[in-house]
């Protein structure tokens, strides 16, 4: 649409044509790139802001364009991301010498435990002690650790692989599934993980940072390292592991942030 020059009101420049332009096209473009400040601009932001939440259901507290979005962005990452892409990894004197502590959901309790209960189907579960998985070939790596918040860390993990695990303990017909879950031993953090990201040839089980033993703000004894995620899926404090073919609950997905959380 052409406007008036402001100084000049009678006259219209060209500028201002091509810029509108061009804004509108980005727009357009931003929105079929699923981009979320695209659907804002095209729909409004109050509008976006002001829309129902989502029915609540394994993923909640998220208006219903954004989860759309988040939803769809699932969808493409998992499509597009070669199967075997790797978290870009650091030299040792990289890590951090103290690693900082964010997040204790789950980690308040008295229950910790020396070993975690794996559900391998729903009338069976088995432990698996610390030691036990300390006997399988140890992973180690530094990577570049990333909160939601906005804060990232370089970090040495030391840990069993998910996939050396699955095979020691012959779950191939449960990593069939679609979803691990996980929750700490009170129930109060849970997260769900996509097969794929789980048995990433990165996903630790992991029980050391800077090569000793986990403290318990760090998750002793056991927590995940998936560091093809943000923060908030690496789980501390593992008391369950469980297969399903559905979503499993994920705490922060209940509270409006993306299922998926990959980077
Ligand atoms: N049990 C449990 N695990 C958790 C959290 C938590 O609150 N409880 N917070 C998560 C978040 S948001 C981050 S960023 C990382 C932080 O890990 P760190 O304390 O080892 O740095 O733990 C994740 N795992
Ligand atoms: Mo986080």
């Amino acid at each position: 649409m052409l406007k008036p020059n402001k100084e000049n009101p009678q006259r219209f420049t060209e500028g201002e044509l091509v810029s509108e332009k061009s804004i509108k096209r980005r727009t357009f473009l931003s929105f079929f790139g699923f981009g979320i400040a695209g659907v804002a601009a095209y729909f409004g932001w109050s509008d976006l802001y002001h829309e129902p939440l989502e029915t609540k259901g394994v993923t909640a507290g998220a208006r219903q364009t954004l989860r759309g979005v988040l939803n769809a962005n699932e969808q493409v990452f998992n499509k597009t991301l070669p199967a075997g892409h790797l978290a870009k990894t650091y030299p040792l004197s990289a890590a951090a010498k103290v690693p900082r502590v964010n997040g204790d959901i789950g980690l308040a309790g008295s229950d910790i435990n020396n070993w975690i209960d794996v559900i391998i189907s729903p009338g069976q579960t088995i432990k698996v002690t610390l030691e036990e998985l300390k006997s399988l070939p140890k992973t180690e790596h530094v990577v570049d650790f990333r909160c939601v918040e906005g804060w990232d860390q370089i970090m040495h993990w030391g840990g069993v692989k998910f996939s050396d695990f699955i095979k020691h303990y012959q779950l191939d017909k449960q990593a069939a599934m679609e979803y691990v879950g996980l929750h700490t031993p009170d129930n109060k953090y849970y997260v769900g993980i996509d097969m794929a990201s789980a048995l990433h040839p990165q996903t630790l089980l992991c029980y050391e940072l800077n090569g000793k033993p986990l403290s318990q703000d760090h998750g002793y004894p056991l927590r995940l390292i998936i560091p093809v995620k943000y923060g908030i899926k690496n789980l501390k404090r593992i008391g369950t592991l469980y297969f399903s073919n559905q979503r499993p609950p994920d705490y922060w997905a209940e509270n409006g942030y993306d299922y998926y959380s990959g980077l």
